[in-house]
């Protein structure tokens, strides 16, 4: 059984994180969504808003499971039984901070190797932050996002108005 940790902040998670994640499952048996928990970066959706959203859509996906860790990735990695990290590479800006990522993180632990994926064309676009923007300006955010996602942004950024 060969298990990869995909972790990010997942603020909140898109079409472009669910197809590295499908795609992460052709290669190993189980991937877990590892959400970072970072004290000093609230984001819009706190930490078990960002887990719900992800349990609901990953719900019926086979070896897919979430999960949140705090501290070092490579800790959490080896304490999980692993030593794969799956990360998604979109354009050159992706680039740059992931082989940054990767080595810091190969500085840390020689036991953990990262694998990228790259994306599909379809999401090289897309962003959480690209989608949070577009949302809070009443953007049409459909098909880029699950749809209890684009919901979600929908209740927050109606919320934050009233
Ligand atoms: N298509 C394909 N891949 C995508 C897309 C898309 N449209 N959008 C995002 N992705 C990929 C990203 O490239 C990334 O690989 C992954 O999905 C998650 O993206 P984000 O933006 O949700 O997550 P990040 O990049 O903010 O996550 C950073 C971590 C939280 C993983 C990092 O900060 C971390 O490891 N923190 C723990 C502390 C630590 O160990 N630090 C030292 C090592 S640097």
């Amino acid at each position: 059984m060969k298990t990869a940790i995909y972790p990010g902040s997942f603020d909140p998670i898109t079409n472009g994180h669910l197809s590295i994640l499908h795609r992460g499952l052709e290669i190993f048996d189980q991937v877990v969504v590892a959400v970072a928990v970072n004290p000093e970066k609230s984001g819009l959706f706190p930490i078990p808003e960002r887990v719900e959203m992800i349990q609901e859509v990953i719900g019926d996906i086979p070896g897919a499971s979430v999960d949140t860790f705090d501290g070092l990735l490579v800790d959490y990695v080896l304490a999980s039984g692993t030593n794969v990290v799956l990360r998604g590479l979109r354009a050159l800006s992706d680039f740059e901070f992931e082989f940054q990522m990767a080595l810091m993180n190969r500085k840390l632990s020689r036991d953990v190797q990262s694998v990228f994926l790259m994306t599909d064309y379809k999401w090289f676009y897309v962003s959480s932050t690209i989608i949070k923007e577009a949302a809070a300006l009443g953007g049409d955010i459909n098909g880029l996002v699950p749809s209890t996602v684009s919901q979600r942004l929908k209740d927050k950024f109606a919320a934050k108005k009233a």
